[in-house]
């Protein structure tokens, strides 16, 4: 068998790259290691900047996001109580999208089906070769068969456990790393959100956030430490913790209900470099982590694949490899300013067990910057509703 561009994994980065190049006329298959119904299964981002409304526009299928997405002006932070809300709209100009990671896979695989673009679920035993060369390969399993993939480019998007990045000579790759010493644990809740837009608080009991998928469905979290189990949480103890970490009368608007999902997610900050390595890229997931505290995650994963489509498109139309040489270092740049973002906005919001009086003081600090000081917010609201590529 034989494609254009093999990309590896269907989850956001994946779709939103084969989409943009089967557009352009560039065929594509994606390898994904689990089933549909999985991928779909799987509750994570909420937010979605600006550019990757407009990109998810320019690859065709933001119609329903349109429909349903709800357009935020800006957020809300809650320290110790004390409640302060950061207009983007008037701050810089721009908004943020709330509409769901689930809803925007479903959108993607939905447009791929639609084109008979091949996709291959449950594909096992994906092993990446000769991209070093100028023709790679891609063998996986499925059904118990072998097969093989010839391709011109290999697209990593299968994530931070993925095999993509582990094909890499480890001694081609350098790392950078942050593990924090929390988790979020988060609920999915059939009960209208709290507010009109989203609250991130800090509280010495630790970080909360009240979020939403739609009028009718909301998501909270709370910082709770790395080692817990989620199953020491009942739904009880989820929202009394949640009560005790906002304001009353956020704590007293609260329509609480039975979870209909439950998890807890690790913190972590992740960057490799380079991401080109000969014909294969990394994207996404595969290429950097982020903690969720910048809501920054998918949008970075549909920025890379943003400049990775234009890079292909580039090559094929004009045999010019300038996009393909660039795509490592334009795209780090921008990572390395939402990985800095996302520390920052986890540093001030959580509470570490390390920090002192001191350093709550300073966290204090730059809530009183930030509240009192436009340029400030003004920082605040441009990082958050996404910085230009
Ligand atoms: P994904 O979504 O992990 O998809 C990778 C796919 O690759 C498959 N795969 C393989 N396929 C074939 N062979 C293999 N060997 C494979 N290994 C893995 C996997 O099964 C999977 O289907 O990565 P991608 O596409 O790069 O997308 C990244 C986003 O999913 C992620 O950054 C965000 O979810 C992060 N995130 C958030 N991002 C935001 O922009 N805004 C948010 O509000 C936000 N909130 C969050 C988040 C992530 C969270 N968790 C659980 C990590 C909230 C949470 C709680
Ligand atoms: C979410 O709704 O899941 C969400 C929103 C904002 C974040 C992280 C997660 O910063």
């Amino acid at each position: 068998m034989r494609t254009k561009v093999a990309i590896i994994g269907s989850g956001p980065a994946g779709l939103l790259l084969g989409r943009l190049l089967e557009n352009a006329g560039i065929e594509t298959v994606i390898l994904e290691r689990r089933s549909q119904e999985y991928v779909l299964g799987r509750i994570r981002a909420g937010v979605l900047e600006q550019g990757t409304v407009e990109l998810l526009d320019r690859a065709g299928v933001g119609e329903k996001m349109h429909a349903e997405g709800l357009v935020h002006d800006g957020v809300e932070f809650c320290f110790d109580g004390d409640r302060h809300r950061f207009n983007f709209r008037e701050l810089v100009g721009r908004t943020v999208t709330v509409y769901g990671q689930t809803e925007v896979t479903r959108d993607l695989m939905q447009a791929r089906d639609r084109s008979g673009a091949m996709s291959v679920y449950e594909a096992e035993n994906v092993s990446l070769h000769d991209f070093e060369g100028d023709k790679p390969k891609v063998r996986y399993v499925k059904d118990g068969v072998g097969q093989e993939l010839d391709c011109d480019f290999i697209a990593g998007c299968d994530g931070y456990h993925g095999v993509a990045r582990a094909s890499v000579p480890e001694n081609s790759l350098r790392t950078f790393e942050r593990v924090y010493p929390f988790g979020w644990l988060g609920i999915l809740v059939d009960k209208p959100p709290v507010a009109d837009e989203l609250i991130y608080a800090h509280h010495e009991r630790g970080f909360a956030l009240c979020s939403m998928r739609s009028p009718t469905r909301s998501r909270y979290y709370v910082q709770v430490p790395a080692s817990d189990k989620v199953e020491t949480w009942s739904d009880e103890r989820f929202w009394d913790e949640l009560r005790r970490r906002v304001d009353a009368e956020t704590a007293d608007n609260l329509v609480t209900g039975p979870s209909i999902e439950k998890s807890i997610a690790p913190l972590r900050s992740f960057v490799a470099e380079p991401l080109r390595f000969g014909r294969l890229f990394l994207a996404g997931d595969a290429a950097h982590i982020v903690p969720p505290t910048g809501a920054k995650g998918l949008n970075l994963a549909a920025s890379d694949v943003g400049v990775l489509a234009e890079a292909l498109i580039e090559f094929y139309a004009e045999r010019s490899k300038a996009g393909i040489d660039g795509y490592s270092a334009r795209v780090l740049s921008r990572i390395w300013k939402a990985e800095r973002f996302s520390w920052w906005m986890t540093s001030i919001l959580h509470t570490f067990p390390d920090t002192d009086a001191f350093g709550r003081r300073i966290q204090r600090a730059e809530f009183e910057h930030l509240r009192s000081s436009t340029i400030a917010a003004r920082a605040l609201a441009e990082n958050y509703t996404g910085l230009p590529i």
